[in-house]
Order: C-alpha cells, then structure tokens, then sequence
C-alpha cells in the first residue's frame, strides 16, 4: 500500500466550477449521473487528468458530450482533457444494499444513507476526492422513498423526486444523501441575521418522541455560536438525520448533519445521564462544523487537526458554558488522559498533524481530536482572551470559503496579536506527551519553582525539542488562602526557574492549574501536602488532581500490601459532606483512578503492571474506604435522591453522580442490597444501569440482567447497554466467557457497529477481564476482528486499539499479544486500514 506524505502536497490543477448530480435509487443498483464542469488552474496541462473512482461500474463517460474511454484502475480513471473548461460527465452504477463498510453510500434498514469523509465520495461516484476542491452542488434524488435529502436548501419535489441546491462551494467530503422512510421532529430558528430557518430530526417513525433533548441542543448551540464566536447559520433548512449503522458518532455533512441514532435518541427512560451529555456535545460539535471545517475546510487531510481540534475546543467551551466549567474540565482531562495519553505512549503515537499515512480514517484519533484540541486552549491561554477573539475574527475573516492549513491558523494568531508561534508550532509536529518536572527551593523568603520539560522518544521521532507550555500556576499559604493568585508562566526551555519574593512562611504551590497544558507533571509532594490541596486548593481542577493523586498513590501502595493511609479517607470524607461543593465535583473526588491509569503510572515508574493484581488492590482500597465512609456515603446516598420527574440538568445529573459513586462503594459492604433495591425502584435509565453494573460486578445480577432484556429487548440502543454493561463490569475471569456467550445472543448483530463496540468496547473496558492471564480476551478479539475486516474495516482498525499497550506488560501477555496481533497481520486479503494499524502496532 502506498504511504501518503505532506511534503508531497500538490494543488489539484483544476478548478471545479459546478457540480450536478442525479440519483436513480435502487438497493443493488444505483445508478449516479455525474455533470461536472472544470476549468484549468496553473499547471493544469492537457491530458494528465485524474479522477478518484473506487467500486464503481463505469456505464459511460464523455467529455463535452463527447464519449470517452479512459484508463481505469482500482483506484480512479485517468483520461484526456482539452486545454480549455469542459464539462464531464458521467453514469455509473453502484451497489448500496451490498456496502457492509458504511462508507459511501449504503443501506441501514432499508433506509440509504452516506458517509464521506474522508475518502467515501470516490465510492458514490467519479471526482476530485480531495478536501481542497470546493465546488457548488445540485442534486437530483429519484427514488421510492417518502423523504429524499441532501445538502443546502430544497427546490423542488414531487412523487418519486426532489431537488437540492448547496450554493456553498464545499468538498466531496461533506456530500450527504439520505432517503427513506422517516419522519422529523421539526422547529424553527431565526438567525441574528434575521434568516428563518427549518430545523428537522429525521427518524424512523416510533422514534419522534426521543428528539425533543437533541433539537433543544441544536437551538442552544446555534444561539451560543452566534453570542460567543459571532458565527450565524447560513441556509434555509438544517436537517439531521439518525442512522443506527454508523462507525463514527456523527458527521457534519453541510446542512444535513448524519448522526449515530445513540447521540440523537433519548427519553429518560431509555436515556442515561451521560447520553443526554454526549448528545449536547455532539450536537453542538457537528453544527459548529459549520463555520470550523465547512465554511473554512482543510487543505488536505494531514490538516485535520485545524477542523477537529478546534471544533472540539468549541464543544468543549460550549458544553463547560452550560454544564459548569470545573466539572466539564476534569471530565475532559479524564477523556484526555485514558484516551489521548495511552496512544502518545504507545506505538501509535503521532503528531497532532501526522506527516504520513496509509488509510486517513486510522488518523481520527485522540492525538488529532483532544490533543488538538488542548492546543488551542494552549494558545488562548498564551495569546489571552482578546488575542483569542481577534485571532478567530481575522480567521473567519481571511480564510472564508477556503481549505486551509495549520501555518494559515497560526498566522492570523501572528498577525492578530503579534506573538511569534514559531516554537508553538512544535506542538503540531512533536508526537509524545511531555513530562513537567517541578521542584521547590524555601530561601530568604525567596519561593523559586524550578520545571524541567522532557519528551520520551516516539515512534520515527527519537529526539525531541523543547515545547513552548503555559503553566498556570498559584501559591496557598499555610491557611490555605490564596498567597499569589494564578499567572502563567512560560516554559520554553528545558529547564526554567521561576522566582516568587517576599514571604514569611514557605507556600504551597499548585502547579498546571486548570490542567494549562496536556503534559504529565511530576512532582514529589507529602501526603499531607495533597491533603492540604485536596481540602483549601481554590482551583477546583487541582483541588480534585490532589485527591487523584493521593488515591493513585494509595493505590500503588496498596499493590505492595500497604493498607490505605488515614488521610484518604479523611480528606475524601471531608469533601464527600462538604454541601458548599457541586455534586458532580464530589462524585468525581470520589471515583477511583482505573486499572488501565494505575498499569501506565506502574509502568512509567519502571515497573511491570498486573492487571489483575491491581483489580484486587484496587477493590481492597475500595472496600476499606467503604469501611471507613459508610456513615457520610449511607448519608450521601440518601440524601442524593432526585424526587419527581426525571430532568437532565447537570444539577440532577450530578446528584446523581455522587448517589452511583456513593452506591459503588457500598455495594463492596452490603453485597449489592441497595443495588438491588434501586434497580427495582428505578424510573430511568442512568440509575437502572447505574445499579445493573454494581450487580454484575457483584456477580449477583443475574435476575436483573433477565429483567433488564425482557423489558428492553425491541430497543437497540438500550439493548447496547445491556451487551455493554456485562462484558465492561463482570468480574475479570468471566469477562472473556461473557463476551463469547453474547456473541451468540440471537440479537448480538456483529456487522452493527454499535452493537459489535458494545461487546468488544465492553471487553476492552475491562482492563483486568481483557488482560486475564489465561490470555482468552486476546484471542477472542483477534478472532472477531479477523471476521469483521472484511465486512467493516474501519470498525476493525479502530477496535486494534485494544492492544495498544502490549508492551507494558509481562512476557506471557506481551507473547499472547503480540500472536494475537501476528494472527491479524497474517489474515489474507486484510484491509489496508487494519493491516496499517497492526504493522503499527507491532513496530
Ligand atoms: N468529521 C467527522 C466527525 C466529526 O468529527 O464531527
Ligand atoms: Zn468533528
């Protein structure tokens, strides 16, 4: 396979003037009439023309009315041009019914559907299938189907037809065909600029009563865009359409977003806490597109970062606006650290903009989205608010209707603000997670913080320069007051000292506030230190860092037979009674650092992680502070009812959070009783699942998950949850013969992809199951991967993940995945995505 390379980089030498499109739907044999004018740009020379083309049945193609045959390989056609404009077009026949891949156009219960990006266009039809080639689209869908959509704004529809005209030139990616048998939950909104627009959900009948939560997301984030970024919406009609076959969670097709039915669908019944959450990101993720990826798109997809990182800093404020900002942040640094962190550790490190690749959809990572995302936190905190605003108007301002790049952003934040990014721009090239090393000096009432900045080698990367990283940092004094409030300081150097004057009494530093930059901080602290933060930091970030760093430690300490140190309980009991605090920020305190984080900080440390060894230290840890809490947690766990009716506010959210983190614990000391009680007295999802997993992990749900499936057995998305909870909570040793049994449940439907993450996402969630000894996980995985390549390779490549961090472990484990990964490697006729990723992984 050939490796695609940024330095290669060359424009397309034609410019697309228009495009128009007729679909003639039919499931095995579409047929896509193409008419597509192009005029030559510099260096378009006469006969050198290539189309992008995969999958296709060429009927026939002309040139200004005139037949051609061209060159055809597996890849595109090739044939010859005049000098001047000319007009191509072209009729060929593809097949949807039989495209398991979900990518480009298929079926998903009898409805067709689309998914572009990135490189699905080809499969829809002849064309420039590269994201710097913008052009307008008509398009023309005849079909039997009652609702027939595409992008931009509706012009005309009869029996068996409808029209569509995008006026915003835009690349092949974000085309987007939908037809079916749906109906909508529709609204209005009228934009700052006074446009009227439709807004619909498209769902299959049945499913109108779950949209009302994802429309209200939609208006909020359309408000929100228009106060904070000053970005209005710039069609007549937004219509978003739930699919329940989807490998990503959803796309941002211009005006007709695609979505993933779990990040649409929700009632209090079939929804929990979380979904309503991740639908109100995802809602807003996709419309922010609109400005950051549609309207200013990318040059060519090694810039995928400018739109995803930036669009996930968006969800990310937009989400902190209305969720609480502490909360919202120290969810995303979790998200980060468990995600974005393992992959820079591991051999699928890459830079925030990769240099190579493959198969592109291997680079929708972690790396690209979160890391990308912490970048722009970085420079806005570097640049300052207003830099910030300046930047982005002038972004809007230059770049709109383009395909831009990663020197073009940091050029308007040059221009706007001065500032020289040339050392910044390190952070988009540099793969790996920098390690902050921070060490105090008391002299003469001189306080003097002394960081050092390392990066471990990356795969291709062996050495590494110094990063520009704003570190927020603050001083308590012994009363636990503020003694100098919060400043960034700038480390750009290997080693940096910072000096702060005029003090009595030694302070308490609290370093990398607000988590200011996505590095791994070290720094040798007491207990009693993290104590003393865990109980007066007025940053609400590290104020929970310190608890997670103190049961980290108690955890490890654990591992080495040590019982938990007095002042866990203490501190962790202190803010568990503390009403002045949001109960999601207690919830959090409380939630123990994972296997999966206690095996990397083993590792780190030099030393070998046993996951199952830690499962049971961990549980030891749990137990015993169950012990030594069981008064304020019964007391939390009481006081934490959300009484009436069901809302999925953040505030009843949280309440709810704590209740589960209150309820974890005590299962460990009443065998599950309140669990059980809960489960039967539940009326809505998150605290009916909440007390399903406690059960399962108890080993003592079996009625429950009985229950659960004979209530929930017609809802696919609840019914997700239930593969899901089983194999993710289930004591290790059974994880692999849970996992083998559901798959021959009669409703386990592999080629659906959330059905498939369900189990196997499941499976991988649960660190110690998947790393049991027996080495039973493994092997199940790598066969079902082998079995879904060639149905889904994308699904596949993504689910290798999995074994990303086999080199952390013993021999045995490290063999036993390593065979595993041998095994895919060696399958015939594996995809180009999943052999990309398992040749990674084993470099
Ligand atoms: N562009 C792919 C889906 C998303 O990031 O919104
Ligand atoms: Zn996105």
């Amino acid at each position: 396979p050939q490796t695609i390379r940024l330095a290669d980089y060359t424009p397309f030498a034609w410019q697309v003037e228009s495009v128009s499109l007729t679909f003639r739907l039919a499931p095995t044999a579409t047929r896509v009439l193409s008419e597509i004018r192009f005029s030559p740009r510099e260096g378009a020379q006469p006969g050198a023309f290539f189309l992008h083309g995969e999958g296709l049945r060429l009927i026939a193609c002309a040139i200004d009315g005139a037949a051609v045959e061209p060159t055809l390989t597996d890849q595109g056609l090739t044939c010859p041009v005049p000098t001047g404009p000319f007009t191509f077009t072209s009729e060929v026949e593809i097949n949807p019914e039989a495209n398991t891949s979900l990518n480009g156009l298929y079926m998903s219960n009898g409805m067709y559907c689309s998914q572009c990006e990135a490189e699905g266009f080809r499969r829809i039809t002849y064309y420039p299938d590269r994201p710097d080639v913008l052009a307008p689209f008509e398009v023309r869908i005849e079909g039997e189907a009652p609702v027939l959509l595409s992008n931009g704004n509706p012009t005309g529809s009869g029996k068996g037809w409808a029209t569509w005209v995008d006026p915003w030139p835009k690349p092949s990616y974000l085309f987007a065909l939908v037809a079916g048998d749906l109906v909508a939950h529709s609204d209005r909104f009228t934009t700052s600029e006074g446009r009227d627009v439709a807004l619909n959900i498209w769902v299959r009948p049945g499913d109108e009563g779950k949209c009302a939560y994802a429309m209200d997301a939609l208006k909020r984030s359309m408000t929100w865009d228009e106060e904070v970024y000053g970005r209005a919406y710039d069609l007549d009609v937004f219509n978003i359409v739930a699919v329940d076959d989807f490998n990503m969670g959803a796309m941002e097709n211009k005006g007709l977003n695609i979505f993933n039915s779990k990040y649409v669908l929700a009632s209090p019944e079939t929804a929990t806490d979380r979904d309503f959450e991740l639908i109100e990101g995802i809602i807003a993720h996709e419309y922010f597109h609109n400005w950051t990826g549609n309207r200013i798109t990318c040059r060519d997809w090694f810039q995928l970062c400018l739109k995803e990182g930036l669009t996930v800093y968006r969800d990310q404020q937009f989400s902190g606006d209305m969720r609480g900002h502490a909360v919202n942040r120290i969810d995303n640094v979790l998200a980060l650290r468990a995600r974005q962190f393992r992959e820079d550790a591991g051999p699928l490190a890459h830079p925030v903009r990769p240099e190579s690749y493959i198969e592109i959809n291997n680079f929708y990572t972690a790396t690209v989205y979160e890391k990308g995302a912490e970048l722009i936190g970085m420079l806005r905190a570097l640049v300052g608010d207003e830099g910030y605003a300046k930047a982005l108007d002038l972004y809007f301002t230059r770049h709109d209707g383009e395909a831009a790049t990663i020197e073009d952003w940091l050029k308007v934040f040059e221009d706007a603000t001065g500032e020289d990014l040339t050392q910044f721009a390190r952070w988009y090239s540099q793969a790996g997670t920098p390690t902050v090393t921070a060490s105090t000096q008391f002299d003469e009432g001189v306080f003097s913080l002394t960081l050092k900045q390392h990066t471990a080698p990356t795969p291709g990367q062996p050495d590494k320069e110094p990063q520009v990283i704003p570190v927020a940092v603050g001083l308590l004094d012994s009363n636990g007051n503020e003694a100098v409030p919060t400043q960034v300081l700038n480390l750009n150097k290997t080693e940096q000292t910072f000096d702060f004057k005029g003090f009595i009494n030694e302070p308490t530093p609290s370093i990398l506030r607000g988590f200011s930059a996505p590095v791994v901080l070290e720094i040798e602290q007491s207990t009693e230190t993290r104590a003393f933060l865990l109980a007066n930091d007025t940053d609400p970030f590290n104020r929970w860092e310190a608890g997670r760093q103190l049961t980290r430690q108690t955890l490890i300490e654990a591992l080495d037979g040590a019982p938990p140190r007095p002042e866990l309980a203490a501190g962790l009991g202190r803010v568990l009674s503390d009403e002045s605090l949001d109960p999601a920020f207690r919830a959090l305190v409380l939630s123990l650092p994972g296997i999966d984080d206690i095996a990397q900080s083993l590792y780190d440390a030099g030393r070998t992680p046993d996951p199952t060894a830690i499962y049971i230290a961990r549980k030891g840890v749990a137990q015993s502070l169950a012990a030594a809490l069981e008064q304020p947690l019964g007391q939390a766990y009481e006081a934490m009812q959300t009484p009436g009716p069901y809302q999925p506010t953040a505030q009843d959210a949280g309440k709810r959070a704590l209740r589960g983190a209150a309820l974890g614990f005590l299962s460990h000391l009443d065998a599950g009783a309140r669990a059980a009680e809960l489960f039967a007295a539940s009326a809505n999802m998150t605290e009916t699942t909440t007390a399903l997993a406690q059960l399962i992990a108890q080993g003592t749900g079996a009625a429950q998950i009985s229950a659960f499936a004979a209530d929930w057995s017609h809802d696919r998305l609840v019914m997700d949850k239930w593969f899901a909870l089983q194999t993710s909570a289930c004591p290790p040793e059974q994880a692999a013969e849970t996992a083998r049994n559901l798959t021959e449940h009669p409703d386990f439907d592999w080629k659906n992809p959330n059905r498939f993450r369900s189990v196997f996402g499941g499976l991988m969630a649960n660190t110690a199951g998947f790393h049991d000894a027996t080495g039973d996980a493994y092997t199940l995985l790598a066969d079902w991967l082998i079995k879904l390549d060639p149905v889904n390779p994308q699904t596949t490549a993504r689910m290798t993940t999995a074994f990303e961090t086999w080199r952390r472990y013993d021999a045995d484990r490290q063999g036993m995945m390593k065979e595993a990964l041998e095994r895919i490697k060696a399958t015939k006729g594996l995809s180009r995505d999943t052999s990309e990723m398992v040749n990674r992984l084993l470099a």
